[in-house]
């Protein structure tokens, strides 16, 4: 089993989680800000199956866009969606 950490930007975190959410996966939302902007975004914990992880990257790459903002005087990118896919040891449910 994998636990997926997803930095989602604010804008698609719900369309995201209701393709997930629609095709059985369960997440939990976090409230996070990103320590660069310092705006806010969405940090998504998915723990999935290690089958299903070709799905669930597909279903968040669906529903995110990258964006360019403006810093001062520069131009960045800022990725719709940032993903840490973590081998998971165990997972409970008491
Ligand atoms: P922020 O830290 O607010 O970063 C927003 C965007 O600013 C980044 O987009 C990147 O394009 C740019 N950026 C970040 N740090 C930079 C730096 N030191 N120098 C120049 N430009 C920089 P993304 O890379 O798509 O990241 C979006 C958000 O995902 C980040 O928001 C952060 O909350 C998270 N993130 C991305 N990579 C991460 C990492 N390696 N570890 C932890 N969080 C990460």
């Amino acid at each position: 089993m994998k636990l997926i950490i997803a930095i989602v930007q604010d804008d698609y975190s719900s369309r995201v989680i209701k393709s997930l959410t629609n095709n059985k996966y369960r997440t939990t939302k976090l409230s996070s800000t990103g320590g660069f902007l310092k705006s806010g975004n969405t940090t998504l914990l998915i723990g999935v199956e290690d089958e299903k992880i070709n799905e669930v990257v597909k279903l968040i790459e669906e529903e995110c866009k990258d964006k360019k903002v403006a810093k001062g005087k520069d131009e960045i990118t800022v990725g719709g969606a940032n993903l840490f896919i973590l081998n998971m040891h165990d997972y409970e449910k008491m």
